[in-house]
């Protein structure tokens, strides 16, 4: 079972935020945390409402002080921790591949934690695409919007599903 490798507008950010600390293939799906819906196990292709789904557990994830509003400050630790998590899932994998002698110099631990403290995020160019009502914070609608929106780019022949060449047409 593979998760799929589709991101919403602020996941896709993450991911294409990450730089490789190591070079290592691209990064599996799993790589992403995905702490909202497991994804479907029998294919990779995403619907338009799991789709939507999706987007609204991120917003909640998004905003922690439940204000309804995902503020920059607020996407920004998100995405954040989002390239963090991969990065620390792409070095673990990278471990594994490495250590075929398993004579384990540095733990696998060890080695996972060898990325930044932090990471350069810019969310600007999403809050300008997705702030309507120019308050400087994405609400519910507006980030549903801007998943929407995404989705329809993406489902490029209008099916209404996301299928796996779409999904990997967009490069990631
Ligand atoms: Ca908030
Ligand atoms: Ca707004
Ligand atoms: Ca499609």
């Amino acid at each position: 079972m593979k998760p799929t490798i589709w991101h919403s507008a602020i996941g896709l950010g993450a991911v294409l935020a990450a730089q490789p600390l190591l070079a290592a293939p691209p990064i599996p799906a799993a790589a992403a945390p995905a702490p909202e819906a497991p994804a479907p196990a029998a294919s990779a292709a995403l619907t338009r409402d799991q789709v939507m789904q999706r987007s609204a557990q991120e917003f909640a994830a998004i905003d922690v002080n439940h204000d309804g509003k995902a503020s920059p400050a607020e996407i920004e630790a998100f995405r954040r921790s989002q390239v963090l998590a991969a990065l620390r899932l792409r070095n673990s994998r990278a471990f594994e591949r490495l250590d075929a002698d398993k004579n384990g110099y540095l733990s696998k631990e060890e080695f996972a934690k060898l990325v930044p403290n932090d990471v350069k995020v810019n969310v600007a160019p999403l809050i300008q695409r997705g702030d309507r009502d120019k308050d400087g914070s994405l609400s519910a609608a507006e980030f549903r919007a801007v998943a929407a929106d995404e989705f329809k780019q993406r489902d490029k022949n209008g099916d209404g599903v996301m299928s796996r060449d779409e999904i990997g047409a967009a490069g990631i």
